[in-house]
């Protein structure tokens, strides 16, 4: 039976992932570790653990002691708040993954490492973006993620590092607020939709970024992490995308249900700036055909999702 340490386990994919993962494998298997405690369910349904990534010692003995057989490093700054902080940006994810890899090779555990659409840049190719494709990100975060991913081949090629890890595009959920990221007017706009009958986006209309619905990303990391490692020739991140969305296109989707719903537009530069340095749309081919990777929800079924789920948790 697994026994699985995550970290940040109560960010965004974290806290939904966690409990995901205990139903899947059994409470006690799964260990949530992050820099902070709260209240709820990811510190009150198994066991939990406060560590900071940043502190190598710690994780390795926290993993150790567990007993871990996989870690899944979450702990990250997100792309908007980490070009307000680089150098911060730089400690926390940089020094937070190189500990975690090195937990992975000192107790030669499987790592599943998240890498992001930002780790491409204006100069890759925007549409259909290729699996192996120009990587000249300019926002620190995208720096990151490059830098994580040849980190991960590396220890992958030199230690035999069972390292895995994909290229998430801008991630929807009901449940953890994201935090700090540019995709998070995704999330924001089904809020406001409900509460306030109108949204302000923050990036233009016609910003076409990939963006996901949490069960496919939390279905995404188990099939990675159970997939037959003789099969994934890349060791680095997978493409995988299940909708290339502007603002707009949810907003439409939105009046479907919503009919007076109304958006505008006040752009954030440094968010503007950020979007348009990303793909619009991502080849996720060798995700499918290497480990299976498949999206569940379109744009139709997760809007009608989120409303119904927003809708009920603000009754
Ligand atoms: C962000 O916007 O920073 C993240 C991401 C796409 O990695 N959601």
């Amino acid at each position: 039976m697994k026994r699985i340490l995550v970290t940040g386990a109560l960010g965004q994919v974290g806290s939904e992932l966690v409990l995901r993962l205990r139903q899947e494998y059994g409470k006690e298997h799964v260990l949530a570790t992050d820099i902070r405690t709260s209240l709820g369910e990811v510190v009150d349904s198994g066991p939990f653990e406060l560590v900071d990534v940043t502190n190598g010692e710690k994780l390795l003995e926290v993993a150790s002691s567990f007993k871990a057989d996989t870690i899944i490093h979450l702990a990250a700054l997100l792309s908007a708040v980490a070009e307000t902080k680089p150098l911060f940006a730089w400690n926390l994810n940089m020094n937070g993954l190189m500990n975690a890899l090195e937990t992975a090779r000192q107790l030669n555990v499987k790592i599943f490492v998240p890498s992001s659409i930002a780790a491409f840049g204006p100069s890759t190719p925007k549409t259909k973006t290729p699996q192996t494709t120009i990587q000249r990100p300019e926002t620190m975060y995208g720096i990151n993620k490059v830098s994580g991913e040849l980190l991960c081949d590396y220890y992958f090629k030199k230690y035999k590092v069972d390292t895995r890890g994909v290229r998430f595009p801008g991630l929807i959920s009901h449940l953890a607020p994201p935090g700090g990221g540019t995709t998070d007017y995704a999330v924001e706009i089904y809020y406001d939709a409900v509460q306030k009958g109108s949204y302000t986006a923050c990036i233009q209309k016609g910003t076409y970024l990939d963006m996901m619905y949490m069960p496919d990303a939390l279905e995404a990391i188990i099939n990675l992490m159970e997939a037959d490692p003789n099969r994934l020739k890349h060791r680095n991140a997978y493409n995988i995308t299940s909708m290339s969305l502007d603002p707009e296109a949810i907003a439409k989707e939105i009046q479907k249900h919503i009919p007076h719903f109304s958006i505008q537009y006040k752009v954030e530069p440094i968010k503007q700036i950020i979007a348009d340095s990303w793909p619009n749309s991502l080849d996720d081919t060798c995700a499918r055909t290497e480990w299976g990777y498949n999206a569940e929800y379109d744009l139709s079924k997760m809007t009608a999702d989120m409303l119904d789920k927003i809708e009920a948790k603000l009754e």
